[in-house]
């Protein structure tokens, strides 16, 4: 573990952790279903063939997670509400108790409006989920918003529209490739319509948790380049362009439905903070013309690029290299990318999949992190907070619960939960920045 002391970050900064819905309530029973409950129950989505009926049982033993949270220091807690369960008779009540107990935690609550738990029946080909998105904010804001300061409308649109239906790796496991874009428009105008709806009940502080991270092109020969840049305008500025710049890249608003100009007008409602999930970079070359596959996730031979190995780095249990540097490229880039354009910046999320209570590679990883955040601060990024996700060991979507990401241990059978060596590291450095 590395001892050289942390260096200080600014004064009402945000230190929290991040978890959602989906991944820790349980209490299936007490809610809607969503879209994630129907892709589980089909045989071979989920690896270990588990489900999210209980997870972390977080609805039952949130009083005992909000007491870990205030254990650890942190002055915010990044959370998601889940809009099956507010559809539901009473479902709001949970996340009323939720805020007070935060509340009386002296933790400033910051709960994500859609963290991929879509209702079941909705679907976010149609262009009418985004309205109706518009409307669940609207009764989320309005029952809480005397109480929260803090919103994020979306989690990570780009992983959703990749994942969910390009690839068919999560709900709604459909494989569109290129006909997902619509997916990714009705988001980004279901963000606007949630920042209006948010403004309207009195809300001053919106952000986003969008997913980015450096594009590294495997050579620097013509075709892995324009590969690369492919990449980067797909996973990185067809989510971050339009709320920013009011704008598609590269011609990407041609192929989006509706009337685009029109949307874009409410897609670029004003943020007052944009928030970056990181977590690697990506090594991208030319096409291969074959299928392949990468981190798990099979290719298809279409594709206009190809997905190779960082070497040379350490991986987490999951496969994903350990780069701390690829944040400080990645803020820095944004910042002379977008400039005045882009609002402050939070770390909504940042944190690794390793095994084990003693778990010395996770603070390695988080140290490495926080020092390279500190990096783009004194290269005059504006950072106002950074969250590790997670608090707790928790459902990691398509691979059940062999992933563990938490600070918390979570023992799936007692749904005991045990502090790692990571959760007493980040107290002490929680406790040393004051
Ligand atoms: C987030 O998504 C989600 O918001 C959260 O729910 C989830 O539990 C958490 O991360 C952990 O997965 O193979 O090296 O190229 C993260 C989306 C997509 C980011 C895959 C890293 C691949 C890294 N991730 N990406 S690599």
């Amino acid at each position: 573990m590395a001892t050289k002391p942390m260096p200080r970050f600014p004064a009402g900064f945000l230190w929290g952790v991040s978890t959602s819905a989906h991944q820790i309530e349980g209490a299936a029973d007490r809610r809607a279903p969503s879209v994630w409950d129907e892709f589980t129950a089909e045989p071979g989505r989920v690896k270990d063939g588990s489900t999210a009926a209980v997870a972390c049982d977080h609805y039952h033993r949130y009083g005992e997670d909000v007491a870990l949270l205030a254990g650890l220091g942190v002055n915010a807690y990044r959370f998601s509400v889940s809009w099956p369960r507010v559809n539901s008779p009473g479902g709001l009540d949970f996340y009323d108790r939720l805020v007070d107990e935060l509340g009386a935690a002296g933790v400033r609550p910051v709960p994500t409006l859609f963290h991929w738990d879509l209702p079941a029946g909705l679907d976010w080909l149609e262009r009418d989920t985004a309205a109706r998105f518009a409307d669940h904010v609207a009764v989320v804001a309005e029952r809480l918003g005397d109480r929260v300061p803090t919103w994020i409308t979306l989690n990570e649109p780009a992983e959703h529209t990749l994942l969910g239906h390009a690839l068919g790796v999560h709900a709604p496991g459909r494989r569109l490739l290129f006909d997902a874009l619509p997916v990714a428009h009705h988001q980004l105008l279901a963000h606007g319509l949630a920042v209006r709806a948010l403004r309207a009940a009195g809300a001053t502080d919106v952000g986003i948790a969008n997913s980015h991270g450096p594009t590294w092109p495997a050579s620097t020969a013509p075709a892995d380049l324009a590969a690369a840049d492919f990449y980067d305008t797909l996973l990185n500025r067809l989510f971050c362009e339009p709320l920013l710049l009011g704008s598609y890249p590269s011609g990407l608003g041609a192929l989006m439905p509706g009337d685009v100009e029109a949307d874009l007008k409410v897609i670029a409602e004003p943020l007052d903070w944009y928030g970056v999930n990181y977590y690697a970079p990506t090594r991208v070359g030319a096409p291969q013309g074959t299928q392949s596959s990468f981190g798990g996730v099979t290719l298809p031979a279409e594709l206009p690029f190809s997905l190779h190995e960082i070497e040379d780095r350490p991986v987490t249990d999951f496969g994903w290299p350990v780069v701390p540097e690829g944040l400080t490229e990645l803020l820095t880039g944004f910042r002379d990318r977008y400039g005045e354009r882009l609002p402050p910046v939070v770390v909504t999320e940042n944190g690794c999949s390793y095994e084990g209570v003693d778990d010395q590679e996770r603070i390695a990883y988080l140290d490495g992190h926080l020092r390279a955040l500190h990096r783009a601060l004194e290269a005059g990024v504006d950072v106002r907070g950074y969250f590790v996700w997670s608090l707790l060991d928790n459902f990691e979507w398509a691979e059940g619960y062999a992933r563990r990401f938490g600070l918390v241990h979570v023992d799936f059978a007692t749904l005991e939960r045990t502090p790692k060596a990571s959760y007493a590291w980040f107290r002490d450095v929680l406790r040393a920045q004051g």
